[in-house]
């Protein structure tokens, strides 16, 4: 039995976002029912194709464990359709442009007299306000939802992240919108609107710069790498790789820099395990003197610090450092490729990178399920091919004889 066993879906979700969402509740168990263009399907199947005719990477990678129908909602046979699915599901997720649904006939109003259980949940750049109609991708969403105002180098321009928080970020609040709604049903009997605007999730996983806007009004941002020196100006301002705590932290060169591009490492230098960073450096004389030996006197020299923890770590690998500074409490971390991450055991072993064979693409490797349920255990499933449980889905969700189904077909509705 998995968490969301008995719960259907009813996916209209496209590119990244909404098929973020429907992966993840398809993997909490959840019948998710995919429906696509005849013929034409979601656009990342041909995107970014790394072998011709087959669905690529951006969909396979996206689209796991869900069935998929082919339906023309736009005409008339098609709606009739998809009216009598939204019949029959718990849960309709979109992330079209604004008001496509509604221009089909499928406005909230009309989804709730079909349906007054249905959960409808959306994704959408924006919500209410001036820029509420836009398309919006996902670095879109980074530079108006304050990620690439933050991100980056002091007198760089603003920089965009490889972590999709748009996008996937946006998915996931979604999920969590989605699952409390279902909750809420059970003793509302009644479905709800959930929606999320991709503005929205990228402010809410920049919290904590929203709350260095604040602090700047009291004082200049003393973890900040303009801090004694630089200037701050109106608004938060990039960090470069500062840590967003209350620990000062940098990445700093290992062994083998010059070569490879990943050859860093994270190191934050808590004050509790100071010490022991301090001797490991060979900067024992650090502890006996008192412009170095407490956070605050440190706070104005942290350039000098970190270039001094870097003398040493560029004598080590990665690794290595990894290794040395651990037992010492402090925390540090490898930057990780995406090469080292594909291989990494332990995230194989735990189900995080998963290898999944595929009709005609033949094996990949994909992210699984990253949140673990002790009595909800996830089999990722390979995506499915275009409108290849058309029939399935018609005859076992909407009873569907084959008369109809052909019938269906003749007018090209599926
Ligand atoms: N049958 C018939 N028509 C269908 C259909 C189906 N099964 N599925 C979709 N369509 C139609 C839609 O109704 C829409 O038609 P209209 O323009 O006539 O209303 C059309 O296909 C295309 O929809 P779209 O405008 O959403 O697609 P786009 O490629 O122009 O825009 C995107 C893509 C992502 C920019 C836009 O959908 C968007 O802004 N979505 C909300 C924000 C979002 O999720 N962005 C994340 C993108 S990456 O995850």
């Amino acid at each position: 039995m998995k968490a969301l066993e008995g719960v259907r879906i009813l996916d209209m979700t496209h590119v990244q976002s909404g098929p973020t969402c429907t992966q993840l509740l398809a993997w909490f168990g959840a019948d998710v029912i995919k429906v696509e263009r005849p013929g034409v399907g979601d656009a990342t199947r041909g995107q970014l194709r790394d072998i011709p005719d087959v669905d690529s990477l951006y969909f396979t990678m996206l689209n796991h464990n869900k069935r998929s129908i082919t339906l023309n909602t736009k005409s008339v046979e098609g709606k009739n359709i998809f009216t009598r699915l939204i019949e029959e599901c718990d849960v309709m997720v979109e992330n079209f442009a604004p008001g496509a649904l509604d221009r089909m006939g499928f406005t909230w109003e009309r989804i709730q007299e079909i349906n007054p259980r249905m959960i409808y949940a959306s994704v959408k750049g924006f919500g209410p306000g001036p820029y509420e109609d836009c398309k919006v991708y996902e670095n879109v969403a980074q530079c108006t939802g304050g990620g690439a105002s933050t991100t980056g180098f002091d007198g760089g321009p603003p920089t965009v992240t490889g972590a999709q928080i748009g996008d996937s970020g946006t998915g996931l609040h979604l999920a969590l919108g989605i699952a409390a709604a279902l909750f809420q049903r059970v003793t509302s009997g009644r479905g709800q609107r959930v929606e999320c605007a991709m503005q929205d999730g990228v402010l809410n996983l920049c919290r904590v710069k929203l709350r260095d806007q604040q602090r700047l009004a009291h004082g200049p941002l003393t973890e900040y790498p303009q801090y004694p020196n630089g200037t701050f100006g109106e608004a938060t301002p990039r960090a470069g790789n500062a840590s967003g705590g209350g620990q000062p932290g940098w990445v700093v060169r290992c062994r083998g820099w010059e070569t490879d591009p990943d050859a860093y490492t994270y190191v934050i230098a808590q004050a509790a395990a100071f010490e022991g960073l301090a001797r490991t450096i060979g900067h024992e004389d650090w502890l006996d003197d008192p412009e170095w030996n407490t956070p605050k006197g440190r706070l104005s020299k942290l350039e000098k610090m970190f270039e001094e923890i870097e003398k040493w770590t560029m004598t080590k690998s990665k690794f290595e450092v990894m290794e040395i500074l651990n037992p010492l409490n402090v925390p540090c971390g490898p930057v990780l490729s995406m090469k080292e991450l594909a291989e990494e055991e332990s995230l194989r072993a735990s189900g995080t990178v998963v290898e999944i064979d595929h009709p005609t693409r033949g094996k990949y490797v994909s992210v699984g399920n990253p949140i673990k349920l002790s009595d909800s255990t996830t089999a990722v499933e390979r995506s499915p091919l275009l409108g290849e449980h058309t029939d399935q889905i018609l005859s076992e969700v909407l009873g569907m004889d084959n008369a109809d189904i052909e019938a269906a077909r003749s007018v090209g509705a599926v």
